[in-house]
């Protein structure tokens, strides 16, 4: 199954977090990383203060269970030095499951679609490169109409050009 990510980091070697991110996804167990997008340098979005993000989105394909690959990427972000972290509050890595094919999903710990992505210019600019035709099962929208709306938040500041 072709499962689009969203990759973020404001703290530490931004750009080697998500290299590394990256690399430990590559190597989950029956899952190949498919595509991945540019990094933007993103305006920070619902805590004011804190440290710029650099973002990106990647895809994975895999034969994981939604709740698996979850596991194995809260793994991925404690082994990366994730400590626990206020809401919205810088992170060393955060790896968001943002659309997993036409699933529909809402348990205690996994809400797939991502709940809040819809209205994220750092989550769809970056995605719209490597999946644009991908649909939002919810509101039937490509990520191409998502991320050409007028009122995101979180915009994008630049392409990034090292730390
Ligand atoms: N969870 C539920 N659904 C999902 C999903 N689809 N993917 C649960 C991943 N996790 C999901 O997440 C909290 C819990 O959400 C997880 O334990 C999982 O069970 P977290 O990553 O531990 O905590 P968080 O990231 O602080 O919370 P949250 O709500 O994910 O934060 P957001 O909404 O991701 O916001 N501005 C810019 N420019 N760029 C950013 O990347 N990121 C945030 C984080 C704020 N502002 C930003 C950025
Ligand atoms: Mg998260």
């Amino acid at each position: 199954m072709a499962v689009q990510l969203s990759l973020g980091s404001n703290l530490g070697v931004r750009r080697g977090n998500l290299e590394a991110a990256l690399a430990r996804l590559g190597q989950l167990p029956e899952t190949t990383l498919t595509r991945r997008s540019r990094v933007y340098e993103t305006e920070p979005y619902g805590m004011t203060g804190q440290p710029g993000f650099l973002n990106m989105a990647a895809e994975i394909e895999t034969e994981l269970q939604p709740l698996e690959l979850l596991d194995a990427i809260k793994t991925i972000e404690r082994r990366l030095g994730r400590r626990h972290t206020e809401r919205w509050g810088p992170r060393i890595i955060d790896i968001d499951i943002v659309l997993w094919d036409n699933l529909v999903l809402e348990t205690d710990t996994l809400t797939v679609p991502h709940p809040d992505f819809r209205k994220r210019a750092f989550v769809l600019i970056p995605l719209a490169e490597i999946a644009p035709q991908a649909i939002d099962p919810i509101t039937g929208m490509t990520v191409a109409q998502l991320a050409a709306q007028p009122d995101l938040h979180g915009r994008i500041l630049r392409l990034e050009s090292g730390d």
